[in-house]
C-alpha cells in the first residue's frame, strides 16, 4: 500500500533498522538500547513512563509521566537533543492558572503533547474529585499554562487531535469508573474552543475475547492520531485480564479523515505486547503504553514511545505503509 504521512520531514527522527533476526510478525520492532529513560532519571523519581515527546527546535522536547519516591504523580517537561538520551526537569511543571477561580490539580498523569495551530497543547490525567482529563498549552517547554478541564470526573485516557476537523477541535477520550476500571470505549468529542466539549460520537469498543484477546476488557487512544492519505492512523492500547490481572499491548487502527469515529480498519494481533524483561517486571508487570509518536513525512519512518510496567519509557519503530498495510490485512 503506498501511503502518505500529512507532514513535515523529520530527518533527525530516532532510527533502527529492523532487526535481521525479527521474524516479522509485527509491523513494529524494539530499539535495541531499550528503555530510553531509566526509572531513576530525576533526583526523586520512582518511574518514568508513559510519556509524550515531540520534534521541538531542531531536536526534541516532552513532558514526561515521573511517580517521585513518595508515589505522586506529576508531569515533567525535558529535552533531547537526539530524542534517546533525554534530561528531564527534576521538579514537576508548575502551571499557571489561565482563570484563578479554576481548581487545582490533585495529580497528573499519562501526558500527551500536540502542536494544533501555533501552540504545544498537552493533554494529560487530572485528579479533580476523582480522574478527569486537564488540557494545558506552552510555546516553549518553560512556562506552561493550564486550561479548564476537558472532562467532569471519571475519565483516565485523552488525546487530542493535531488539526480542527471540520472547524472544530477534536479529543478521543475513555470515560471510566473511579477505580482501574474493568471497562473502556473510545470516544470522539469536538469543541469550537478547547472549553466546551459536545457532539460526542462511539468510536471503538473492546472486541471480542474470541476475535482478539488482547483487547477484550478496554480499548484506549495512545499517541496524538497521525495524518495520513488513508486516514487517521491511531495507535491505540488494548487490555486483556488474566488471571493474575491487567495486561497491556497495543496496535493500531485506521480511522476516516473527515468522521474520525468511523473505523476503517483496526489489528486483530497486537503490534507490541509485554514480552521484554522491561516490559514484564516493574512497579505493574505486563504494561506496554505508548503515549507519543514521532513521524518523518518524507520517508514514513514512524518511532513511537512507549511506558513499559509503569517503570521506564522504551522506543519502538515501523513503516507508516507497512502498519497500514498489517492493519488492513489483519483487520478485526
Ligand atoms: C492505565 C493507566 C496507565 C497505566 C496502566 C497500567 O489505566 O493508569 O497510567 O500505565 O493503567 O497500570
Amino acid at each position: 500500500m503506498s501511503i502518505l504521512i500529512n507532514a513535515s520531514a523529520l530527518p533527525n527522527i530516532p532510527w533502527e533498522p529492523r532487526p535481521k533476526t525479527d521474524r516479522g510478525s509485527s509491523p513494529l520492532w524494539r530499539y535495541s538500547g531499550n528503555p530510553v529513560i531509566p526509572r531513576d532519571l530525576t533526583a526523586h523519581s520512582n518511574s518514568i513512563f508513559n510519556s509524550a515527546v515531540v520534534p521541538f527546535k531542531g531536536g526534541f522536547a516532552g513532558v514526561f509521566r515521573c511517580d517521585d519516591t513518595s508515589r505522586r504523580m506529576n508531569i515533567h517537561a525535558g529535552t533531547s537533543a537526539n530524542g534517546i538520551n533525554w534530561s528531564i526537569e527534576n521538579n514537576p511543571i508548575d502551571f499557571i492558572k489561565c482563570r484563578d477561580d479554576q481548581p487545582d490539580s490533585e495529580y497528573k498523569y499519562d501526558p500527551r503533547v500536540v502542536f494544533v495551530d501555533d501552540k504545544w497543547y498537552v493533554i494529560w490525567c487530572n485528579g479533580y474529585k476523582g480522574p478527569c482529563i486537564g488540557l494545558g498549552y506552552t510555546d516553549d517547554f518553560k512556562k506552561f499554562y493550564m486550561m479548564e478541564n476537558v472532562t467532569m470526573p471519571f475519565n483516565r485516557n485523552g488525546v487530542l487531535f493535531p488539526r480542527k476537523i471540520n472547524g472544530r477541535y477534536a479529543m478521543l477520550t475513555r470515560p471510566s469508573d473511579s477505580g482501574h476500571t474493568p471497562f473502556g470505549d473510545i470516544i470522539y468529542s469536538e469543541s469550537p474552543d478547547l472549553e466546551f466539549w459536545g457532539r460526542h460520537r462511539h468510536v471503538m469498543s473492546p472486541a471480542h475475547f474470541s476475535q482478539s484477546a488482547w483487547q477484550c476488557t478496554k480499548v484506549g487512544a495512545g499517541p496524538a492520531p497521525i495524518e495520513t492519505s488513508e486516514g487517521w492512523l491511531l495507535f491505540y492500547h488494548g487490555v486483556l485480564t488474566s488471571c493474575n490481572g491487567f495486561v497491556y499491548s497495543f496496535g493500531a487502527a485506521l480511522l476516516d479523515l473527515d468522521k474520525p469515529w468511523q473505523v476503517i480498519a483496526r489489528s486483530r494481533p497486537y503490534m507490541i505486547a509485554p514480552q521484554e524483561s522491561y516490559e514484564l517486571c516493574g512497579d505493574v508487570p505486563n504494561v506496554a503504553f505508548p503515549c507519543a509518536a514521532l513521524a518523518d513525512g518524507a520517508t514514513g519512518r514512524l518511532a513511537i514511545y512507549y511506558g513499559c510496567a509503569d517503570t521506564v519509557t522504551s522506543l519502538a519503530f515501523g513503516m507508516v505503509d507497512e502498519v497500514a498495510d498489517f492493519i488492513t490485512r489483519n483487520a478485526l
